[in-house]
């Protein structure tokens, strides 16, 4: 007996077999009798001295990382629950048939409008427990706790928002109905679309443990940095068992540990089952996420059975229970829940004679009603106080649940997931099982139910709420007011390089220096970089700020001798994420929504290898726009043609389409350093000055050559997306080259080309954004079809271009797809060059002509252009190619 009740302490599951030998029952003799005298501090000291030893003598040592299958919390170290229980439990039941009922309501009037019943059925008491007792709205004049809601449970947090007072009932009946003309609920946590409410968008599976593993690191970062007081905030993260299987979920579970980030709570709702069945049919999830979560030393606290099994418990002599424990399977749990008490009893504790007489004097239904850890509020208490308490690393809460709980006959069946409604039989059963004090009738309408205001429930939840600082989930954003640099700042980027050839990356590199000295901006900017400082010339970042390290520079860097050497500071500014661009991304959330978590305008520029940003980490991109994350995402290393040598894995052509699909996000394909300079002046007072929920994609480029000073009066082109950089030098232009990135310099040679060979006038212009031009024409078009009536609007590019006459040839390092979507204005004059295909190994020169965006090709095919409109000799033209060294012949790059 001894032996197993320090189980959870010792780590070390009895074998039967060794037990039974002579010898070692006299070692473990002695070692009841140490406990007995000296306690369970000294059996851990004595166990790990002789661990030393047998590891010095070469024995073995085996790695158990799972404890028994009970809870790590031993009953007789649990404090008393502080709340009203059975108030707690009348709320708690008020929340469930409301949760239930706006789904139910929901699929009765309009089948099929979806929603979600048993996830909050499962998960209410882990919630309850938190709201009355352990989530702060706000410490002092700070922000509260941060929590991640799991997406699911959202009606059961719209029900207690009901109950409170916070959402009107008729916001509540209109759940899933937001289009209506009238109050309605979004399905999910979507600050966007409930910006009062919800803070984080988590319904994508495997978001949330990611982004709030990164939310917790980030909010030290911001107290190391003495941006934000240090205050004893938590980040709770309530967790789907099957969503862990996400790759997300657990691929920075040991950031967490090796950050030490003892503000940091995951609660993982362990229903056993997901969407389809069960997680871990043939095996225990529990037990699986303890050895991983023990291995990456997190603080483990399983929370799996109810109180009213620690009687069962105590009268176990032999340790059969326990035994009979360990050997079912989830398979078989859940199928207990199923199938009920009868069941239970012949499969569960008839194995053994000795099992099965212990239960002799409980019914069936009693032993149906065996309580899960995770709905036993006595179990979540203490389990969730030992978290909150715990020091110097993250803990994470196993708790067992059922799916469906209380919903009769959907409870613990594989199809619970997608229940949607219930029968009347069923609304009256769950009416009577929760005690919900409506008539029969209003119970078969599924009607919603809210005691009134001086109700012992409601004054109760408000009490509880008011102690800890307010409502939760709530999000409120103070007013914009930081005031950010005026384009007088900018005045080296803006003035060129002076004839030096230096790429767009390295004048975005200079330029975030020099931001990061400003007196009133600098402090709030954060670089973060997965590994790649280098590759884009960050070095003498590294140096002015330093490398955000929390436990400073335990050693002596090998080039600290050298200026440049690799500077970490416990205050440092950089994010050096190390290789993980998901990871970053959630860097690049953490700090593009600081403004609104913590009060502080952080300004990210995560800069990256272009070509592994969207595409490897688009849904957090997408969950960033929801969450109205502001900040620059820098795409480096861009292009299919201007990174050179690298190839098919690397070369990006596409990323522009990409961000393109994300409705705040602006992107920007920017020739020179001076249009980023404005893109990024502009971008930051519209954001941090004037408060805008927008963020921009901008890509850099790593090609040399002289950036020139800004021409007088481009400002508003470059922001809205184009404007003329060259016109023809002599004589009207009767053709009119596009070009973006690295390729305008091509169009410019193309001008030259066709000026000095054919004759040919051509104005050049810089598109800095296609997707801004076609965003403000399809607003114009959408105007003009909605008001026949009036005079018809004339699109920005179309403006732009008057006079500008001829076939337009628009040129990119990205695919057609880019430029095509300016087709519906500019069709009849349209040719786009892009870099359609798989990138291949070789220098920009082979690329450009292999995908023929280079000046040869632009100038072919404005001559091929104007051949087709009657204005040159086609025989000529053709001669022309053979000239420009362009093969009519060769293979098509788009498809080979
Ligand atoms: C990335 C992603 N893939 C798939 C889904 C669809 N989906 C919604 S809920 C669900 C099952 C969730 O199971 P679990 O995490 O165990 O939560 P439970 O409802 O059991 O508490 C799935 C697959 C999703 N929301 N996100
Ligand atoms: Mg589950």
């Amino acid at each position: 007996m001894a032996i197993r009740e320090i189980h959870p302490i010792l780590e070390f599951p009895t074998n039967p077999e060794i037990d039974s030998k002579e010898e070692v029952s006299e070692w473990l003799e002695a070692f009841d009798q140490m406990l007995e005298a000296e306690g369970p501090q000294r059996g851990r000291e004595l166990l790990s001295a002789l661990m030393d030893r047998a590891r010095e003598s070469g024995v073995k040592v085996p790695v158990q990382l799972n404890t028994p299958y009970v809870n790590t919390i031993p009953v007789e170290q649990e404090v008393p629950y502080p709340g009203d229980r059975g108030l707690e439990r009348r709320i708690k039941s008020l929340i469930r048939w409301n949760a239930m009922a706006m789904v139910h309501r929901q699929n009765k009037k309009d089948p099929g409008i979806g929603g979600h019943i048993s996830t909050y059925s499962s998960i209410a008491t882990l919630l309850e427990v938190g709201f009355n007792h352990f989530f702060h709205a706000r410490y002092g004049d700070q922000p509260g706790d941060l929590i991640y809601f799991q997406g699911h449970s959202s009606p059961g947090i719209y029900a207690r928002a009901y109950l409170e007072g916070r959402l009107s009932e008729q916001q509540v009946l209109n759940f899933r109905h937001e289009l209506r003309g009238e109050p309605g609920l979004p399905s999910y946590p979507h600050p966007w679309l409930l910006p009062d409410f919800w803070r984080f968008p988590t319904v994508s599976m495997g978001l949330a443990p990611l982004n709030a593993i990164y939310q917790a690191r980030f909010m030290r970062y911001l107290e190391n940095r003495g941006i934000i007081p240090a205050t004893p905030r938590k980040i709770w993260a309530f967790l789907g068992d099957g969503e862990m299987d996400e790759p997300e979920s657990m691929g920075s579970i040991t950031l967490a540990s090796r950050e030490k980030l003892d503000n940091l709570i995951f609660v993982v709702n362990c229903n056993l089952q997901r969407l389809d069945g069960p997680v871990r049919s043939n095996g225990k999830i529990i037990n699986e996420l303890e050895a991983a979560f023990r291995g990456a030393r997190w603080n483990v606290i399983k929370v799996v059975w109810g109180s009213d099994w620690d009687k069962l418990f105590a009268r176990d002599q032999s340790g059969i229970l326990l035994k009979r424990m360990e050997e079912c399977v989830d398979g078989e749990y859940q199928a207990y829940k199923a199938k009920g008490g009868e069941y239970i009893r012949r499969e569960f504790f008839a194995k053994y004679p000795e099992l099965l007489e212990m239960v002799a004097d409980m019914s069936d239904d009693e032993l149906h009603h065996l309580t899960r850890g995770g709905h036993d509020p006595q179990k979540v208490y203490n389990a969730y106080k030992r978290a909150a308490e715990h020091r110097g690393g993250p803990t994470i809460i196993l708790a067992h649940t059922v799916k469906g709980y209380g919903l009769g006959s959907a409870e613990a069946r594989n199809a619970t997931h997608q229940e949607k409604k219930l029968a009347d039989q069923a609304l009256i059963a769950f009416r009577s099982r929760f005690d919900i004090p409506i008539p029969e009738q209003a119970a078969r309408d599924g009607s919603l139910y809210r005691p009134s205001d001086d109700s012992p429930e409601i004054t109760y939840m408000r009490q509880r709420r008011e102690q800890f600082g307010g409502f939760m989930p709530s999000r409120d954003v103070a007013t914009a007011t930081l005031e950010t640099p005026g384009l007088d700042y900018f005045a080296e980027p803006l003035a060129g390089s002076q004839g030096r050839a230096v790429s767009t990356t390295m004048g975005y590199v200079s330029m975030l220096r020099q931001l990061l000295k400003h007196p009133k901006v600098g402090k709030f900017i954060v670089p973060i970089v997965p590994d790649e400082g280098r590759t884009f010339g960050m070095e003498s970042i590294i140096r002015q700020v330093g490398i955000y390290a929390s436990q400073g520079q335990l050693y002596k860097p090998h080039d600290v001798d050298m200026l440049l050497y690799y500077r970490e500071e416990k205050n440092g500014q950089i994010l050096e994420e190390g290789i993980t661009e998901a990871g970053s991304m959630a860097s690049f959330t953490a700090a593009g929504t600081a403004y609104g978590n913590y009060n502080v305008p952080m300004i990210p520029f995560f800069t990256y290898y272009s070509m592994f940003g969207y595409q490897r980490m688009g849904d957090l991109v997408w969950a960033f726009a929801d969450a109205r994350g502001k900040g620059f995402l820098m795409g480096g290393t861009a292009g299919r043609t201007t990174l050179s040598g690298e190839g098919l894995q690397h070369l990006d052509g596409h990323s522009h389409v990409l961000f393109s699909v994300v409705p705040t996000c602006h992107t920007y394909d920017p020739a020179f350093v001076y249009e980023i300079a404005v893109i990024v002046q502009d971008g930051m007072r519209r954001m941090y000055q004037e408060g805008e929920d927008r963020f921009y994609y901008i890509t850099l480029y790593n090609e040399d050559y002289p950036m020139p000073e800004m021409p007088k009066g481009v400002e508003e082109g470059i922001l809205r997306g184009i404007y003329r950089y060259r016109a023809a030098g002599s004589g009207k232009a009767v053709a009119q080259l596009f070009g973006s990135g690295p390729i305008l310099n091509e169009a410019l040679r193309a001008q030259t080309i066709l000026a000095e060979k054919y004759g040919i006038a051509a104005d050049v212009w810089s598109v800095t954004s296609y997707n801004e031009l076609r965003r403000e024409a399809m607003a114009i078009e959408r105007w003009n079809w909605l008001h026949p009536a009036e005079p018809q609007k004339r699109p920005h590019i179309l403006g732009a271009l008057e006079g500008a006459e001829g076939p337009i040839i628009a040129a990119t390092d990205y695919i057609k797809a880019v430029p095509d979507q300016l087709a519906p204005w500019l069709a009849d004059r349209l040719v786009s060059l892009g870099t359609d295909g798989f990138g291949r190994s070789d220098n920009r020169q082979h690329l450009r002509r292999f995908f023929e965006v280079n000046a040869e090709s632009i100038a072919a095919a404005a001559l091929s252009r104007l051949a087709r409109e009657g204005k040159l000799d086609a025989q000529r033209v053709q001669k022309a190619f053979a000239e420009l060294g362009v093969d009519a012949e060769k293979i098509d790059p788009a498809i080979l």
